[in-house]
């Protein structure tokens, strides 16, 4: 069997491999199997590999085993005709796999063994692995923790995505500066993929619609585009916890139908004859690196139309290849909406059903909806996805038509069921009339699925108040809630195994399995020795990324200073501004009163902007500078230390997440739907200080009050603040620290190159203070010198740590999952 064709399941399929023969998982077996892909697959000998090619081998040898149980897991869904769930997501931000993969193997062991045997060191080996970042912040990343978590708990998953030849891009600073470098993640090859030249598909783009009246068959229309690309599919195994299941993260990449117009060549136009290609190759050539701000551009919709397509296709063809007929869609197939991005979807499938497949209106709208559901990420209106008409109509003639159709679908339901008033009925619209016509993707998402939901308990409540009012006016019932989660192999097992390990020997390894087990840790918190070797494990963990830091950055940090940690996308919502003013005026305090017992600090940064957001990239400058004044100023030495880590991503995020002590969540309330670096940073054993937004919130009911430090204004009263219209001076003028904070800042005291580098930043506090960060500063200092007070309690501070980490068990990707298959797809081993 090639390699091209394994992992499908056509019938002549069906009788190969039931059940592979069982291999042995010892060291031995293993140094053999990596040797011989050295060998035969490499073509270098021991003597001669450098550690990439041990790299190679050691993928390519626990590939050959993830492969035994991909086959066997597709070959069961195909054969019980089980329900498979589709999870569409414009982002999948992977990072590493072959750590996790053998973690979830059970040979991490036997890995490590076998490489020493001719001196190589896995951890070194891992390292070198690039990480697959197909994906901007959080929603990216909670599809990679669902995939996994769908192989984890036995769901029938596809991914369904793009492959980016350039993912998110690499972040470097120069003179302070972001810059933006691109990433080449598959510049040697990619050894996890299987390119599927069998499953391509044609994309259209633009043309004409046209009316078909054949005889004897009823009329129908015909879209004949004027563009064709093809979509190729790439094919990445996910293992689940113990190899039990494994599941298929399908990645679409964008070719051209010719690959050279030849008659341009011979007439001699070389760079002609390519353009198509060029064109057509475009669509899935690098990820779009922003994650609010509406991008706007046609080419982001070519990208959205392109993987819906390919995905659709795919589901129906292998849906035929099962079934007789389409009627059944929606019992064997469940399609996620990743957000809004997949939204083109809901018309694509309408077109597919009827003027592919004949199917009639009202039968080809039940299935949709029946068949999809849709996710919501964010309640920002400036990331809430609207299409110019005119574009949509020009790029996709026939699904702007299906738009128009269930628009007035949809107008007739609420104008005849529930007579609401023009205002309600133009806010549910499809078509936002206001704006020089535009089409609306989320509600196109919302009217095309049978259930919607919010990720986090706040933020669904506020979806139905907000941006959603009228739509759940009209469903009711439609939208409900899904907390995220985080997937404890990577973000526990693997990026901490101290912990991992010193919870073995304390409750025994059940946790692994049911990681609801992890309460059992709650009493040793009353347990001194235990709470000592706790202490230990988060000292080795600091030490570590104290290690990174001093090698990247050349900056030494205390071990024994609390490790105050603020990493995420850099964004004016999640408000890095407050935690900034925060240590210019703990900074300034230090420097007036140094005779008092100040707590030590080292705050740590982290982060990417989107390229055109002025805002953030100035907060990221201002980070840096403040940072370079504090860390030279002697009178400050071992009490305040600043850093900003170059180049946030997943892999760095392994390192960091378990060396904190402090984990900063202090959006804007209202703002953050969820958050998921919050449950990673607790799940570890940081305490957190955050505000009472996203899953914030459910972190509190979960660890209780004393456990988890909450401050400032609640969503409610941020918006009534907003509408009272709130102003910044106000509250600086009774403000000291803060007035002096920022009044430094605008100064130029960090920036005396440039004084006035950030007065339009520090301006913004003073007027409208959107962001609440005056109005919030006073609650966060004083939250902050109460943990100062803690930390010089260890008992107190570390019993704390420990109820975190036994308490975070509901924040399992595991659940989340679960709580899917079992309210929205119905799907999975309790189906
Ligand atoms: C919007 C856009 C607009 C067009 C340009 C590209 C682009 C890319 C992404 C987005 C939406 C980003 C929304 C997002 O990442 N939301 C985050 O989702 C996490 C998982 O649910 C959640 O934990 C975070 O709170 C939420 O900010």
């Amino acid at each position: 069997m090639t390699a091209s064709s394994l992992a499908e399941t056509s019938a002549a399929e069906r009788t190969f491999a039931e059940k592979p023969a069982p291999r042995l998982n010892d060291a031995d077996t293993l140094a053999q199997e990596i040797v011989e892909k050295l060998t035969y697959s490499i073509g270098k000998s021991v003597k001669r590999a450098r550690l990439h090619d041990w790299l190679e081998a050691t993928t390519l040898a626990v590939r050959d085993r993830i492969i035994d149980h991909w086959l066997v897991s597709s070959h069961e869904t195909a054969e019980t005709g089980a329900k498979r769930v589709c999870y569409l997501s414009m982002e999948f931000l992977i990072g590493r796999l072959l750590r996790d993969a053998i973690a979830n193997l059970g040979l991490t062991q036997s890995v490590r063994e076998a490489l020493a045997r001719y001196d190589v060191e896995l951890d070194l080996v891992e390292l070198l692995e690039p990480d697959a970042a197909l994906g901007n912040g959080g929603l990216g990343r909670l599809a990679a923790c669902f995939m996994e978590s769908m192989a984890s708990t036995g769901v029938p998953g596809f991914g369904y995505g793009i492959r980016y030849v350039h993912g998110f891009f690499r972040q470097e600073i120069v003179d302070g500066r972001q810059v933006e470098l691109p990433e080449t993640w598959l510049k040697h090859g990619n050894p996890w993929e299987f390119e599927r030249r069998e499953s391509a598909y044609e994309i259209g783009f633009g043309g004409k619609v046209s009316m078909l009246d054949e005889a004897g068959k009823p009329p129908r229309q015909v879209w004949r585009p004027a563009e064709r690309v093809l979509a190729v599919a790439y094919d990445t195994p996910v293992v689940g916890w113990r190899g039990e299941h494994v599941n298929t993260l399908r990645l679409w990449s964008a070719q051209s139908l010719d690959p050279i117009l030849l008659d341009a060549f011979n007439a001699g136009d070389h760079i002609g004859a390519l353009l198509e290609s060029n064109k057509a190759e475009a669509i899935t050539r690098v990820l779009y690196p922003a994650d609010s701000h509406q991008a706007g551009q046609e080419l982001r919709l070519r990208q959205e139309y392109f993987f819906s397509s390919a995905s659709l296709q795919d589901i129906i063809r292998r849906h035929l290849r099962e079934n007789e007929t389409l009627s059944n869609l929606a019992d064997k197939v469940a399609i996620q909406l990743n957000d809004t991005h997949p939204a083109v979807s809901v018309a694509e499938l309408m077109r597919l059903l009827m003027d592919v497949h004949g199917m009639e209106w009202d039968e080809a709208w039940t299935i949709t909806r029946a068949t999809f559901s849709y996710t919501n990420h964010t309640l920002l209106p400036e990331a809430l996805e609207t299409w110019p008409i005119h574009l949509f109509e020009r790029l996709l003639p026939r699904q702007m038509q299906i738009i128009y159709a269930i628009n007035a679908v949809v107008m007739r339901e609420a104008t005849q069921g529930q007579g609401f008033d023009d205002t309600t009925i133009s806010a549910i619209s499809l078509i936002d009339e206001g704006n020089g016509r535009r089409v609306r993707m989320g509600q196109l998402a919302f009217v095309g699925s049978h259930a919607v939901n919010g990720v986090s308990a706040l933020h669904t409540e506020l979806m139905k108040e907000t941006v959603f009012h009228d739509l759940h006016k009209l469903y009711p019932s439609r939208i409900e809630n899904k907390t995220n989660g985080v997937t404890p192999r990577r973000w526990l097992f693997e990026c901490n195994t101290g912990l991992a390990s010193l919870i073995d020997e304390t409750i025994g390894p059940g946790f692994r399995d049911e990681i609801g087990e992890l309460k059992k840790l709650d009493g040793f918190a009353n347990d001194a020795a235990f709470r000592e070797k706790f202490a230990a494990v988060k000292r080795a963990n600091k030490a570590r990324l104290a290690a990174l830091v001093e090698e990247r950055l050349a900056i030494q940090l205390d071990p024994n200073a609390i490790f105050d940690i603020q990493v995420k996308r850099i964004h004016e919502y999640k408000r890095q501004l407050l935690n900034i003013l925060e240590t210019v005026a703990l900074y300034e305090q230090i420097r007036s009163l140094p005779h008092l017992d100040w707590t030590p600090r080292v705050k740590i940064f982290a982060g990417k902007a989107a390229p055109s957001y002025v805002q953030a990239k100035e907060i990221i400058h201002l980070a840096g500078d403040v940072a370079r004044v504090i860390n030279s100023d002697p009178s400050v030495r071992n009490l305040l230390k600043v850093v900003f880590i170059p180049n946030y991503n997943v892999s760095l995020a392994e390192i960091i997440m378990p060396a904190a002590d402090l984990s900063e969540q202090i959006s804007t309330a209202g703002l953050e739907a969820s958050g998921t670096g919050n449950m990673k940073f607790a799940l570890n054993g940081a305490l957190t200080i955050g505000t009472l937004d996203g899953a914030n919130v459910e972190m509190l009911e979960h660890l209780g009050a004393e456990n988890i430090f909450i401050f400032g204004l609640d969503a409610d009263e941020v918006a009534r603040m907003r509408r009272e219209g709130h102003n910044g001076q106000s509250v600086i003028d009774r403000q000291p620290l803060l007035r002096s904070a920022i009044d430094s800042i605008s100064a130029g005291v960090f920036c005396q190159e440039e004084p006035g580098r950030y007065a339009s930043l520090m301006n913004s506090i003073r007027d409208r203070d959107w962001w609440m960060i005056a109005a919030d500063f006073r609650a966060y200092w004083d939250t902050q010198r109460q943990l100062d007070m803690l930390w010089k309690k260890p008992d107190d501070w570390n019993k704390i740590a420990v109820h975190n980490t036994a308490r975070m068990a509901w924040f399992s990707s595991d659940r989340s999952i679960r709580e899917y298959a079992k309210d929205i797809w119905r799907a999975g081993p309790d189906a």
